[in-house]
């Protein structure tokens, strides 16, 4: 039997991936390999490097014990190659394999560089999705506008999640609009469950800090499951303890309060520790047993058969150039305070810090504080892009891009968004209480100690007048700036331009 090396990715960890399943445990030769050329195609958070060079460590002891043999390199190994293509020539000729298999990498930066690989690859569908690129194109085919609410629907009736007969349970698709509450009183949980680092965890960890050390972010405490063992009990945990209170808060934001009522999973199911269908089944099973409400099993159920689909399915859709649209022309670099720098923003620093220390931010802070700052500024939007690349454990390409470059920024002219997501001080203030400790007033609309994203927003809406006025979901904003008199929009534009002034000369502001 001829040898072939079997591909396996620091984000495909699953017992079930198709290369695995494809491949002979007898002849063939699993590859796995920490290179620099994945840790470095952008400053990662040294928690998102940790995590996966630990968990793939644990996931190759498995693999061995399961009986493969299995060719894993350390970052630190002297003859690592470097890159996952030199791994493979370099594992080819110590093995004599005749070609590769591998499940399709979540980005088309590595599907390229395999495809055009000196030695013949074979690259499988990755099937842990529930929509294949093929049902997604066909979903997609002939519409005139993607709503994720509809293809969501087909999700529900493919998986049977959520549904009685034809019909959704409980009567409705979507149970949103209870979704949408500030919180009031204690936070009765304290984040996610959290594990001991053992001795895997450290000697990675020690490593990290050693060569990762100056990227944004510290790598401890790390907290992180890193075996799928564990990441069951992280997903037993949120639907126990955080599940029941998931949908009333899943948009609010508190200072101090990280997680909320999140489930942070997206780490465990991004690089394979679990699978979605799974994560949906345990939810779908909790509102059987009456343990939780419908409005949070199917709030939840959306974001993972719905959202997470439909954005991968977008990326796919789309091809390799989607990552560079920018039809807002939007050119302003991202400022320091995106990076740690102060800022007199509350709303901004809150988040920043907790991404730091956590690599973490829940979907209504990426989407409404940091993303809605910079589209209402004017950012670059391949610097928005690399910068939540770099910043979050859960940050792959299939699932980052269509949510920056599509959801917060608009660069797609509207593909993801039917309009763009940005909010004056008004909604932050309603779902957060970030207001109350900041330097601004989020009551102010113009002059000393305005709100910026009050300013911003009506900037905004000005400078692309001509791309949004005829957006019917936006008519009532642009007629509310027309009744505004004259003098007084002068005078928000003429502050929206002093303020944006100041932050291009890196003051703090
Ligand atoms: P919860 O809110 O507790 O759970 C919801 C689950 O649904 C998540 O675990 C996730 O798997 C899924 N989900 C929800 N919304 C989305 C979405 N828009 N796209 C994809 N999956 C979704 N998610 C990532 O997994 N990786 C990313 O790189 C990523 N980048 C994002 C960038 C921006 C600008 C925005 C606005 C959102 C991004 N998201 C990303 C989606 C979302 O913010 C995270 O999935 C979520 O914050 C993860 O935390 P959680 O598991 O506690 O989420
Ligand atoms: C993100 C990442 C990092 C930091 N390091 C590695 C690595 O050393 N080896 C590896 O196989 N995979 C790594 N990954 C994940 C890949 O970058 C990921 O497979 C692609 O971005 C496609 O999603
Ligand atoms: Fe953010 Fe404005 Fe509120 Fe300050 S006042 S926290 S800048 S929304």
């Amino acid at each position: 039997m001829v040898t072939r090396l079997v591909l396996v990715l620091g984000d495909q960890l699953s017992h079930n991936l198709s290369a695995l399943q494809k491949a002979d445990k007898d002849g063939d030769v699993v590859v796995m390999a920490e290179v620099l050329e994945e840790a470095e195609y952008v400053p990662h958070h040294p928690k998102k490097i940790a995590l996966i060079f630990a968990a793939m460590r644990k996931f190759a002891q498995e693999l061995r014990e399961d009986g493969w043999d299995v060719r894993y390199t350390k970052l630190t190994d002297n003859e690592n190659a470097g890159s996952i293509v030199g791994e493979l020539l370099r594992r080819a000729e110590e093995t004599g394999a005749a070609g590769v298999i591998c499940t399709e990498p979540g980005e088309w930066r590595l599907i390229d560089k395999l495809k055009y690989a000196p030695v013949k690859t074979h690259i499988l569908n990755d099937d842990r999705f529930i929509a294949s690129h093929k049902e997604f194109e066909d979903w997609a085919e002939g519409r005139k506008a993607l709503r994720m609410e509809y293809f969501y629907r087909e999700m529900r009736r493919k998986t049977d999640l959520l549904m009685e007969g034809d019909d959704p349970a409980g009567g409705k698709w979507n149970y949103d609009h209870e979704n949408r509450k500030p919180v009031k009183g204690e936070v009765t949980l304290d984040g996610p469950l959290n594990f001991e680092a053992d001795e895997t965890v450290e000697e990675v960890l020690e490593m990290v800090e050693a060569r990762f050390g100056d990227n944004f972010g510290s790598v401890r405490p790390f907290p992180f499951a890193t075996t799928r063992e564990q990441a069951l009990e992280a997903l037993e945990y949120f639907v126990r303890n955080a599940l029941p209170n998931f949908g009333d808060f899943q948009d609010a934001m508190l200072e101090g309060e990280a997680f909320l009522y999140h489930a942070v999973l997206s780490p465990y199911m991004n690089i394979g520790l679990l699978d979605p269908l799974e994560v949906c089944r345990a939810v779908e099973q909790a509102w059987k047993d009456g343990d939780v409400p419908i409005n949070a099993a199917e709030g939840f159920i959306r974001q993972i058969i719905g959202w997470r689909e439909y954005i991968r399915g977008i990326y796919f859709l789309e091809g390799p150039d989607y990552s560079e649209r920018n039809v807002l022309k939007h050119d302003r670099d991202l400022p320091g305070f995106y990076w740690g720098a102060e800022t007199k923003m509350n709303c901004i620093s809150q988040t920043i810090d907790q991404t730091e220390k956590h690599a973490y931010a829940h979907h209504i802070q990426r989407l409404m504080i940091t993303g809605n700052f910079a589209l209402l500024a004017g950012m670059n939007p391949q610097q928005v892009h690399e910068w939540y690349m770099s910043v979050y454990t859960d940050a792959f390409e299939w699932v980052m891009t269509a949510n920056t470059i599509g959801m917060t920024q608009f660069a797609d002219g509207g593909i993801v968004a039917s309009k763009p997501y940005v909010s004056s001080g008004a909604y932050i203030n309603r779902m957060s209480d970030y207001c109350k400790g900041c330097q601004y007033k989020v009551s102010v609309k113009t002059g000393e100690g305005a709100c910026p994203f009050n300013l911003l927003y009506w900037h905004f809406l000005d400078r692309h007048r001509e791309r949004f006025s005829n957006n019917a979901r936006m008519g009532n904003m642009y007629r509310t700036w027309d009744r505004m008199d004259e003098d007084r929009r002068e005078t928000v534009l003429k502050d929206a331009e002093a303020w944006l002034e100041k932050l291009d000369a890196g003051e703090v502001v």
